[in-house]
């Protein structure tokens, strides 16, 4: 839906290569790479926020979504080492766990029928059978006939066709007639194969992992993309991973939302050895997001990862989405987050009006369930 921006933005620096970027921006021009250099190098931060907000009223006039949702993370044991996790275990960890369908199950009841969607994502585990994934869909499918289930990153669904010897799509559809809807972002971090081979060895390629995404949109599945910044990566390597991502959505518009995450290294083998992006550094990703991939719906602000506080000023620079209550976040808390685990519905909402949006419950697919005016 393309809506008329409520107000225009005016241009304070005049004759400067952001305010060509400006110019732009008001004429609906597509973004380039040099432009997004600009928007990265420039410290107008005014104009950036102004150029971001403006896109984002076109396409969601004043709305911010939110969902109540859950996360589940039905194991942390992961054949895999990448640099960048604190949450993976090797199986005989002590602290290594593999949920059942059953706790699955119970763990959602205790939300009633409150939840809008399941967020379901794990480690890389080897001992697991292809039935405990199409199970865990069909019972949930059963127990929450409405909730939309968004599980499975790329990298999972990789994974299951390599170790179940099946072909991406066979997984992908055995998955979607037992009930998952929607595939989450993870897994993208970095779109380019130097940096996957030094902090994510063992995991698939950049095409590998842009090529599971294509086969679900052809599958009518809807998926998110993330990428993963504040470690080893160049401006260069964002804009790169932002552009893969636009010509992929060129093709299929079958993303929905974009969600920069913000590496925590706490607990990993990067710690102490990069430099945690500050403040600033995080709206201007977004507003770049939000400025360079004009054929996404959405952009995500995710409050786990950039506080409760930048969040509310990032609906400022471009993002239209808060992600969701959660319940209780494990991944970024294992490498030091200090956000809450969860948040409640109310607080959500009063994050949302206090920006000066008006908040927009939804499910995991963009229904709206209810606006709060
Ligand atoms: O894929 C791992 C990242 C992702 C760390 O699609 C880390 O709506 C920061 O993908 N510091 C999982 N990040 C989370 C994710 C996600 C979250 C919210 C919404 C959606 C969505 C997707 O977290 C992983 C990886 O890229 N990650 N370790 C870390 N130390």
């Amino acid at each position: 839906m393309t809506q008329k921006a409520e107000k225009d933005f005016s241009v304070s620096a005049e004759g400067t290569s952001l305010a060509f970027v400006a110019e732009k921006v008001k004429k609906g021009v597509r973004l380039d790479r040099e432009d997004a250099h600009t928007l990265l190098s420039s410290n107008d931060i005014h104009l950036i926020g102004a150029m971001a907000d403006y896109k984002k009223q076109q396409l969601s006039g004043r709305l911010v979504y939110f969902t109540v949702n859950k996360q589940i993370n039905y194991t942390n044991i992961c054949g895999v080492h990448c640099k960048v996790c604190a949450y993976a275990k090797g199986k005989h960890a002590k602290d290594a766990y593999t949920m059942s369908v059953e706790q699955i199950i119970s763990e959602l009841s205790a939300y009633g029928r409150e939840l809008d969607e399941v967020h379901i994502v794990g480690g890389l585990n080897p001992d697991l059978k292809f039935e405990y994934y199409v199970s865990m869909m069909r019972e949930i499918r059963s127990r929450f006939p409405s909730i939309t289930i968004k599980a499975f990153t790329a990298t999972e669904i990789g994974y299951f066709a390599k170790l179940y010897d099946r072909e991406i799509k066979e997984v992908l559809s055995r998955l979607i007639d037992a009930g998952l809807n929607t595939m989450p972002g993870g897994g993208a971090e970095l779109l380019i194969d130097g940096i996957r081979s030094e902090l994510f060895k063992g995991k698939e390629s950049k095409d590998e992992w842009l090529n599971t995404h294509r086969i679900a949109h052809s599958l009518g599945v809807k998926t998110n993309a993330t990428m993963l910044y504040g470690h080893i990566e160049t401006d260069d390597d964002i804009i790169s991973h932002l552009d893969q991502l636009r010509s992929l959505q060129d093709e299929t518009s079958g993303f929905l939302t974009f969600v920069p995450l913000t590496f925590h290294a706490a607990n990993t083998p990067l710690h102490n050895k990069v430099n945690t992006p500050t403040g600033i550094r995080k709206l201007k990703i977004i507003a770049l997001s939000r400025l360079y991939l004009d054929n996404f719906p959405h952009i995500k602000a995710y409050w786990v990862m950039l506080s409760e506080g930048i969040t509310q000023i990032a609906l400022h620079f471009g993002a239209d989405d808060i992600d969701g209550t959660i319940g209780q976040e494990k991944v970024t808390h294992a490498a030091g987050a200090l956000t809450p685990v969860g948040l409640t519905n109310n607080k959500m909402i009063s994050m949302i009006k206090d920006s000066g949006y008006i908040p927009a419950q939804r499910n995991g697919e963009y229904k709206v369930i209810r606006i709060y005016q």
